[in-house]
């Protein structure tokens, strides 16, 4: 992430952050990218997401990893050797159950978690190395949406690619394939990828795991604004945007957005900008795709790999499907 300092504040601003919103505000909707969730205090809210009775996601596929991480590792070796990595720096319990299984497989295993985050990683290595024994963590810093740039793999190994929590549905299908393609390109045949994604189902359903009774997502919607606040010296007023879910059925995805409750105006200093909105308008913050059964099947095979095995839950609410690279 580049940096830039500004005298007025002392303090760094992103440009990657400065642009973005620059660029997400003028747009029409108004829109700001998903990835601004995720400061410290997002990631945490984050974390309390994934233990809400309405989000399903975590636990669902968190029970399918534990009913079958054991033959998910057993597919992607093929009898060779394996290396794990992960895209994203370990969605931590999810992630154990497939290291100890491969650890089971054999006796020691290297897990390369990729992340754009350092303090993140170092987190992730500490955590793994504590917590399972035989595996050795080896941190890869880099941007994965732009490819995989990782050493050769040793002859008689095989890499096994991690891409769990639903983490594909944040991009729209085109740049969900881009980026299946670009894991591709860094992969050897025979290495594998293992995509966990949230299935279509009931609206009510969908519905409440982004809009919860406790008020968790909202919360964490609401932050990306206390974010814009402190960083860019912008004045929204948090309270004064409604958090709104909404299933958008022809699309299938869940879309969150921040309504404007009256109309205002919002100065971001840093920026040297004011933005207007009109009572009911809407900054639209995030999509999160849902897919049909087969459909991750059919955009694997376009990437590249061939679909090897896939694992549901009993009631059929998210996939876990292995893809290998042909
Ligand atoms: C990280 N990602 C898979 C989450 C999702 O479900 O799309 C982010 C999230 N947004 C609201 N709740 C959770």
């Amino acid at each position: 992430m580049t940096t830039s300092l500004t005298p007025a504040a002392g303090e760094l601003i992103s440009e990657k952050v400065a642009s973005a919103v620059r660029r997400g505000l003028a747009s029409l909707p108004k829109r700001l990218p998903p990835w601004l969730f995720y400061d410290e205090a997002g990631s945490q809210l984050f974390e309390q997401i994934t233990e809400l009775p309405e989000y399903y996601l975590t636990r669902t596929e968190r029970s399918i990893l534990a009913t079958h991480a054991g033959a998910m590792i057993t597919r992607a070796s093929e009898g060779e050797r394996l290396r794990v990595v992960e895209l994203g720096a370990g969605s931590a319990d999810k992630t154990r159950l497939l290291l100890a299984a491969a650890a089971e497989w054999q006796r020691t295993v290297l897990y390369e978690p990729v992340d754009v985050s350092w303090s993140a990683l170092e987190a992730a290595r500490a955590r793994i190395e504590r917590e399972i024994p035989g595996i050795v963590v080896a941190p890869r810093l880099m941007d994965y949406t732009h490819g995989l740039e990782l050493e050769q793999t040793d002859p008689g190994e095989r890499r096994l690619v991690l891409y769990i929590g639903s983490s594909i549905g944040n991009f729209d299908p085109e740049d969900a394939a881009l980026l299946l393609s670009r894991v591709r390109a860094g992969l050897k045949p025979g290495d594998s990828l293992l995509l966990g994604v949230d299935l279509v189902k009931e609206d009510s359903i969908l519905l409440a795991a982004y809009d919860d009774e406790a008020g968790v997502t909202a919360a964490f919607n609401r932050n990306l604004l206390v974010r814009l606040n402190r960083e860019l010296g912008a004045d929204f007023d948090p309270d004064g945007f409604a958090h709104r879910a909404v299933w958008n059925a022809a699309e299938s995805r869940i879309e969150m957005h921040l309504e404007s409750l009256t109309q205002q105006q919002a100065l971001l200093t840093e920026l040297d900008l004011r933005v207007n909105f009109a009572a009911g308008e809407r900054i639209h913050t995030e999509n999160s795709y849902k897919y049909q059964p087969g459909q991750v099947e059919a955009a694997l095979t376009e990437a590249g790999f061939a679909a090897a095995a896939s694992w549901t839950d009993a009631q059929g609410w998210f996939a876990v499907c292995l893809g290998r690279a042909e």
